[in-house]
């Protein structure tokens, strides 16, 4: 009871492997019986955040091309600011919330940061994944460096838009070593100081 909420907010390059370690670290928290929610790409991205073609398929073309979000600059602010909206409601309630999101940004994440800090919700913990575009690439796991090396997609993190790594974060994973997903996870989780 009166367990105060927290937003880790996993940051990182497409392939970093910021959903499999979020992924992770909700395992051992249930294992710890703390509540948990994780959000990345492939629940919100389908969602809250849909693409203006998924929109089209129950709205107006008018109204998907107004609030569906793809890729561009400000369409990935009004994203992370959408989630980080989300988020901070969800540690209000008491939830350990992990989000995976690239949100290439710096000004994002900090506006995310303000938020969560100025609702009094929980505290915010941000996580660089920091694995080399080389690594990435290489793994490559849904064919989209290819893709956008091909010039297939617009856009793309690290091949043809920024990546403003973290300055200061609370964790700084470095990825691409031989640490597994369930190691890295459990660095976060010591962080966080959640007393079992
Ligand atoms: C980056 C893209 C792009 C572009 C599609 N740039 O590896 P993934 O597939 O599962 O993670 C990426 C995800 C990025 O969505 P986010 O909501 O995390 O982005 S952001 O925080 O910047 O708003 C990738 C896929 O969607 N993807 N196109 N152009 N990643």
């Amino acid at each position: 009871l009166g367990q105060r909420g927290i937003v880790v907010w996993f940051t990182g390059l497409s392939g970093c492997g910021k959903s499999t370690i979020a992924n992770e670290l909700d395992k051992q928290l249930h294992e710890l019986g703390r509540a948990t929610m994780v959000l990345d790409g492939d629940n919100i991205r389908h969602g809250l955040c849909a693409p203006p073609e998924r929109l089209a398929q129950e709205h107006s073309r008018e109204f998907a091309a107004r609030f569906g979000l793809g890729f561009g600059e400000t369409d990935r602010e009004e994203n992370i600011r959408r989630i980080g909206s989300v988020a901070a409601l969800m540690a209000a309630s008491g939830l350990i919330t992990l989000t995976a999101f690239v949100s290439p940004y710096r000004r994002d994440r900090d506006r995310v940061r303000k938020i969560v800090e100025a609702q009094r919700a929980g505290d915010f913990v941000e996580v660089f994944v920091d694995t080399p575009l080389e690594i990435c690439e290489l793994r490559d796991p849904k064919g989209l460096y290819k893709k956008a090396r091909a010039g297939e997609i617009k856009n793309f993190t690290g091949i043809s838009d920024p990546y403003e790594a973290p300055e200061n974060p609370e964790i700084h994973l470095r990825g691409g070593d031989d640490r597994t997903p369930a190691e890295q996870a459990a660095e976060v989780l010591a962080k966080l100081g959640i007393d079992s």
